[in-house]
């Protein structure tokens, strides 16, 4: 059975219940939110064998998180529990109404978090040793590289990790606000490590200083394929050996964007897993990203299978 090992840090999510500011809300709506958790759940929506591996307190946060990713098919048993570090939290903060945008803005209550906590020890973990030896993809993100050096050397470790026929996926999830670290490098060392890398054009700017598809091969060019996502443009894979497919995005009414970057990867990742190949996995991230945008959640329900095989057998120009 296929399997995928996502890593990193999934936190409680708080978000106002109305679309307005922080301080006149009176009701928070309570979720739980982390881009490697939700790519787990969109791949579990999909029927393949899917596991979060990361770190959450031993408290009511840890437990709903812990809850909430069994309920939706996301094997836990590698997750580890702290038993003094708080489980992180973040608040998505709605764009102001009438803004247009659907940008949401986050704050991040996560430094010092049991989840920053995660290292290079998980990797001696006997249940996380036995998901990574039957994974057929293990997927990372450069948020993981953003919180902590011991976070860092998880990466590394597990980058460095033989193949054994298995696939290691890196998005880079660009996250502004938590780059204080300075060596902004280290993106570059740990993406050109993976074998498919994930990228937006836009966060391609402030990781590798370019988004120019030529000069991001050149920077990258070990991994097999890279992915360039051009918001609702199109999506582009660029293959090691030159070839290049590109995908119109989806035109759909953005109601609100976090997640769709984890949807489009689950997607994408359903595809290359079925073996598909790159066209019909670009269009499988298309439909899943579109999905989510459409909600008002990180995660919106994939079309039926039915509505999906209709949607996914029509022409591109139809897309539109
Ligand atoms: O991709 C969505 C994520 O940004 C959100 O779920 C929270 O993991 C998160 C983060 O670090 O921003």
């Amino acid at each position: 059975m296929l399997s995928v090992v996502c890593i990193g840090e999934t936190m409680a999510m708080l978000t106002p219940t109305h679309q307005v500011p922080l301080a006149e809300a009176t009701e928070l709506f309570y979720g739980v939110g982390g881009a490697e958790s939700n790519v787990a759940m969109g791949l579990a929506a999909m029927d393949i064998d899917a596991h979060w591996v990361g770190r959450v307190g031993r408290d009511g946060f840890g437990t709903r998180i812990l809850n909430d990713l069994s309920a939706h098919g996301v094997g836990v048993t590698g997750v580890e529990i702290d038993d003094e570090l708080a489980t992180g939290l973040y608040v998505k903060v709605p764009a102001p109404a009438g803004s247009g945008t659907g940008e949401s803005s986050v704050l991040y209550y996560r430094k010092g978090s049991a989840g920053s906590a995660m290292g290079p020890h998980m990797l001696e973990n006997p249940d996380v040793a036995a998901l990574l030896e039957r994974a057929s993809l293990i997927h990372l993100s450069g948020i993981t590289a953003a919180l902590s050096q011991d976070c860092r050397d998880l990466l590394a470790g597990l980058l460095a990790l033989p193949r054994k026929g298995r696939l290691v996926s890196f998005d880079v999830n660009w996250r502004e606000a938590l780059w204080t670290h300075e060596d902004k490098g280290i993106l570059r060392t740990l993406a050109n490590q993976a074998d498919v890398v994930l990228v937006g054009a836009d966060e391609a700017i402030p990781a590798f200083g370019t988004n120019d598809e030529a000069q991001l091969r050149a920077m990258l060019p070990d991994p097999e394929v890279i992915v360039l996502k051009n918001a609702d443009i199109s999506a582009i894979a660029l293959m090691r050996d030159g070839a290049r497919v590109e995908v119109p995005s989806l035109s759909v009414s953005v109601l609100e964007p976090v997640g769709a970057g984890d949807a489009f990867a689950a997607g994408y990742f359903s595809g290359m897993l079925f073996g598909l190949d790159q066209r019909s996995s670009l269009r499988r991230g298309h439909v899943s990203a579109a999905a989510t945008l459409t909600v008002p959640g990180d995660r919106g329900p994939l079309p039926d299978p039915g509505v999906l095989a209709r949607i996914l057998a029509c022409s591109e120009q139809d897309w539109a």
